[in-house]
């Protein structure tokens, strides 16, 4: 099948932009003017485009035009909102982000500049996060009055831990790029200008792998890490079990054997 480049056919608000290159979408949050702050339509935008992946997307990057990942929640979206609109408020973001981290495909966040509250909260949902130098991470909902609402108190603590959580929600400090990579809010780290193209190459490398293997890294890893260990041996053999069964792995495996296959990649 010809791997296909260019606009991607999902209709979306102006504040997102998204391409497909090859075998990778690629999302971008484009309201630099507001620091990519996220209003309503925003996330809504990101669902629309997650439930409208095709088959012949095996990853997606996620990346902020502009110097910024995300300033977080567009605050002029709750500042009317009385306690229920909040709750559901909050309740919305949570939809929308399961479908990233629970979705079809791995996600690969680019972070650059801000990655502040519910922009924070964003890149937690996704799989992989490669930080540029520019990055800085805060969570400042305790001087604006509010508190978490993008999933960012349970994904959070189980990236960084409760500690570091607790320190950037009560002072409401900032996190260099570097601080950030070394307590595990990144797994990369690289020069300013080089994320994207960091991340779709492992976007690219993701998607050569077996699809289920990646659906079960996405779906079954988090839930077996959550689990008492022994329910988590007998998901993941079962797991192993159903994967290694199909024709997929049966194939691959062939390939290696007979000195088709690749080899593990070094760096
Ligand atoms: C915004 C937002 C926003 C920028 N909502 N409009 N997030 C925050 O509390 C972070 C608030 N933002 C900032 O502290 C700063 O904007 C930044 C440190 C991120 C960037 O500073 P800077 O100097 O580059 O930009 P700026 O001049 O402050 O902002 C440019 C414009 O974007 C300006 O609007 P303008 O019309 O005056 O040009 C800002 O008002 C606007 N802007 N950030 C609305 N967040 C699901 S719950 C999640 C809860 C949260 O995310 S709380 C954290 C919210």
């Amino acid at each position: 099948m010809p791997k296909k480049n260019g606009r991607l056919s999902v209709d979306l608000p102006p504040s997102l932009a998204a391409e497909q290159r090859g075998e990778v979408a690629i999302l971008r949050l484009a309201r630099p003017e507001k620091r990519n702050a996220i209003n309503d339509t925003t996330v809504l935008g990101i669902e629309t485009f997650f439930a409208a992946l095709t088959d012949d997307i095996k990853a997606v990057v996620i990346h902020g035009g502009g110097d910024n990942f995300s300033a977080g929640l567009d605050l002029s979206d709750l500042a009317e909102a009385n306690v229920v609109e909040g709750m559901q408020h909050s309740r919305v973001w949570h939809r929308v982000f399961d479908q990233i981290q629970f979705g079809k495909v791995p996600v690969v966040a680019v972070l650059t500049g801000a990655v502040v509250g519910g922009g924070l909260e964003l890149a937690a949902a996704a799989h992989i996060r490669v930080a540029e130098r520019s990055a800085y991470y805060a969570l400042p909902e305790g001087s604006r009055g509010i508190f978490l609402g993008g999933g960012g108190t349970v994904r959070l603590p189980r990236l960084i831990g409760v500690a570091h959580v607790m320190d950037l929600m009560l002072t409401g400090r900032t996190l260099s790029a570097e601080e950030g990579r070394t307590i595990g809010l990144s797994q990369y780290l690289v020069d300013d200008g080089k994320g994207l193209a960091k991340a779709t190459e492992l976007a690219e490398r993701i998607a050569t792998n077996a699809p289920l293997s990646n659906f079960a890294v996405m779906h079954v890893l988090p839930r077996i890490a959550e689990s008492d260990p022994a329910t988590g041996y007998m998901t993941e053999a079962l797991m192993a079990a159903i994967a290694q069964g199909s024709e997929e792995a049966k194939a691959r495996l062939k390939d290696f054997l007979e000195k088709r296959g690749k080899k593990v990649l070094r760096g």
